[in-house]
C-alpha cells in the first residue's frame, strides 16, 4: 500500500517540545531551589533505578549546540518549559541568575529564526510550595500567578506565546492520587484539589498576562484521550468510558471553555469533597478566554466495567475505584506500552473543534506527540528508528485528515527534540527525534528526525510505501 503526499497549509507551524526537569539538569547550579522532583526521585523505588534529572541532558550547558540541532532539523519552533524553581528557588523569591539562564535561551532562539513557545509549568513545583500544601492548596494557585507575572516581566519584549500548564491532569492524577509522579500523594481528595487549584492558577496567571500584554498568544497544554468502551453494547462499559472521559476531558476542557465543571463528573466524585474548594467567581477566572488550545495526544483506550478477569489493567485511580479497567485491543503498542492509534487523534480534534474550540473561535496545536520505543544505535550511534518515523508520518496523515474535515489546526510538535529523563521511567524509555548517548552527551539526529527536518522544511509528507 502506498500512502500520498500530503501538503499542509501555508505557515504550518513545525516544531519539537521539551520540558526543563527532563533535560535540563545543573540542577544545583545557578542558585534553582529543589522541586518536587529532585525530592521525589530520592523516594527508594520512587523512580526506575534511582535514576533523576540531576543531569539530565546537560542541556544548561549545551544550549548553543541545541539550538544548532533545531536549525539543522529546520524547526520553526522550540516549546520548552521554564524551571519555576531556577527562577523562584522558594517559589516566592526571584532568582536573577536562573531568570537570565531563560533570558539568553530566548536571545539565541531568536537570533537562529525559531520561535520559543514557552510553557510556566511542566510538573516541577518548588518543593518548598509542597511543603505548604502544594496544589492541594489554594496558595499555590496565587504564587503561580506571581511567577508568570515574574516571567512576563523578563521575557515578555520577546516571547509572544505562553502556556500556562502543561498537562494537569498529569500533575494532579498522577502526583496526588496514584503517586507514581511527584510530590508521590496517594490523596484522592488532594487530587481533586489540586485539578482546581491548577485550573485557577491557570486562570490567574492568564488574568495576569493578559493585564500586561493584551497582544500576546495565551494558551493550555492538555493532554487528551479518546475513551471507547470496551464493548458498545455493554451499559457497564459505556459508564466506564464516560468516567474516563469526564476525568480526563470534560474536568479540564469544560471549565475553560463553558465555566463550569461537568455535572456527572461532579457526581462521580462527590463523596471527595471537590465542591468544597470551589469559591465563587473561580470558574469566571477559569474560563478566562485563551487564544489557543494546546493537545498532547499519545493514545486513546477502550475500558470496561466487567470484572471478568481478562487482558485488562486498573485505569487511572480515581476511576479505577470504580471498578474501571482499561482493555488492550490488540492494536500494536509503544515502549509506554500505549496503544498507537492514530485516528484517534482525527476523532479527537474533530470532538474538540465542534464542542469545545470551534464555539470559542480558537485555533488547535499538537504541543505534543510521539512514541518511546527500544532504540539499537549502529557502531556509529545512529538509529535507523522506522517504527517511530511511522508513528509521526500516521499521526501527520490523521491530523491532515482533521485539518480536510475542516478543523483549525495550525501547528505540530514533536515530542521530543532529545531522548530524555522520562518521569518515572528514568532515562530508559526514549522518545527523542535526536539520540542522546547519556554517557558523553553526544547527540545524533535519528532516521525520524531526519525525516522529520524534511517535512519540517517541505512542509508536506512524502509519499510512503509501506510494502518497500
Ligand atoms: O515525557 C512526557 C512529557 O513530559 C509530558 N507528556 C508525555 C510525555 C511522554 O510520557
Amino acid at each position: 500500500m502506498t500512502r500520498s503526499a500530503l501538503s499542509f497549509p501555508a505557515g504550518f507551524l513545525w516544531g519539537a517540545a521539551t520540558a526543563a526537569y527532563q533535560i535540563e539538569g545543573a540542577a544545583r547550579e545557578g542558585g534553582r531551589g529543589e522541586s518536587i522532583w529532585d525530592v521525589f526521585c530520592r523516594v527508594p523505588g520512587a523512580v526506575a533505578d534511582a535514576q533523576n534529572g540531576g543531569v539530565a541532558c546537560d542541556h544548561y550547558h549545551r544550549t548553543a549546540e541545541d539550538i544548532a540541532l533545531m536549525k539543522d532539523l529546520n524547526l520553526a519552533a522550540y516549546r520548552f518549559s521554564i524551571s519555576w524553581a531556577r527562577c523562584m528557588p522558594d517559589g516566592v523569591t526571584p532568582n536573577p541568575e536562573g531568570i537570565a539562564f531563560y533570558s539568553r535561551l530566548v536571545d539565541q532562539l531568536l537570533d537562529a529564526g525559531i520561535t520559543p513557545w514557552v510553557t510556566l509549568y511542566h510538573w516541577d513545583l518548588p518543593q518548598a510550595l509542597e511543603d505548604k500544601g502544594g496544589w492541594a492548596s489554594r496558595e499555590t494557585a496565587e504564587r503561580f500567578a506571581a511567577y508568570a507575572a515574574l516571567m512576563h516581566e523578563a521575557l515578555g519584549d520577546r516571547v509572544r506565546i505562553w502556556t500556562t500548564l502543561n498537562e494537569p491532569w498529569v500533575s494532579a492524577f498522577l502526583g496526588y492520587a496514584a503517586g507514581i509522579h511527584a510530590p508521590g500523594r496517594r490523596e484522592p481528595a488532594a487530587a481533586l484539589a489540586a485539578v482546581h487549584h491548577l485550573l485557577l492558577g491557570h486562570g490567574l496567571a492568564v488574568r495576569e498576562l493578559r493585564r500586561r500584554d493584551p497582544e500576546a498568544t495565551l494558551g493550555i497544554t492538555l493532554n487528551l484521550t479518546v475513551a471507547d468502551p470496551a464493548d458498545p453494547d455493554r451499559e457497564g462499559d459505556v459508564d466506564a468510558a464516560r468516567r474516563v472521559d469526564g476525568q480526563s476531558n470534560r474536568l479540564f476542557l469544560d471549565p475553560i471553555f463553558r465555566g463550569e465543571y461537568p455535572a456527572d463528573v461532579l457526581a462521580d466524585v462527590a463523596h471527595l469533597g471537590m465542591a468544597d474548594v470551589v469559591r465563587p467567581g473561580d470558574l469566571d477566572v477559569i474560563s478566562a478566554p485563551v487564544d489557543v488550545l494546546g493537545v498532547n495526544y499519545y493514545h486513546g483506550d477502550a475500558f470496561t466495567t466487567d470484572p471478568e478477569p481478562r487482558p485488562a489493567q486498573p485505569a487511572s485511580p480515581l476511576v479505577a475505584a470504580d471498578g474501571v479497567r482499561q482493555v488492550p485491543r490488540g492494536l500494536p503498542v509503544t515502549g509506554m506500552g500505549w496503544e498507537v492509534q492514530p485516528e484517534g487523534l482525527r476523532r479527537l480534534l474533530n470532538r474538540l473543534q465542534r464542542e469545545y474550540t470551534g464555539p470559542a473561535g480558537i485555533p488547535i496545536y499538537i504541543t505534543e506527540n510521539g512514541a518511546a520505543f527500544e532504540d539499537v544505535p549502529d557502531a556509529a550511534g545512529f538509529v535507523d528508528d522506522q517504527a517511530r518515523l511511522a508513528f509521526f508520518d500516521e499521526h501527520l496523515r490523521a491530523l491532515h485528515a482533521s485539518l480536510a474535515d475542516g478543523v483549525d489546526v495550525r501547528g505540530y510538535f514533536a515530542w521530543s527534540l532529545l531522548d530524555n529523563f522520562e518521569w518515572a521511567f528514568g532515562y530508559h524509555q526514549r522518545f527523542g527525534l535526536v539520540r542522546v548517548d547519556y554517557d558523553t552527551q553526544r547527540r545524533i539526529p535519528k532516521a525520524s528526525g531526519l525525516w522529520y527536518s524534511r517535512v519540517a522544511a517541505s512542509n508536506a509528507l512524502t509519499a510512503m510505501d509501506e510494502s518497500a
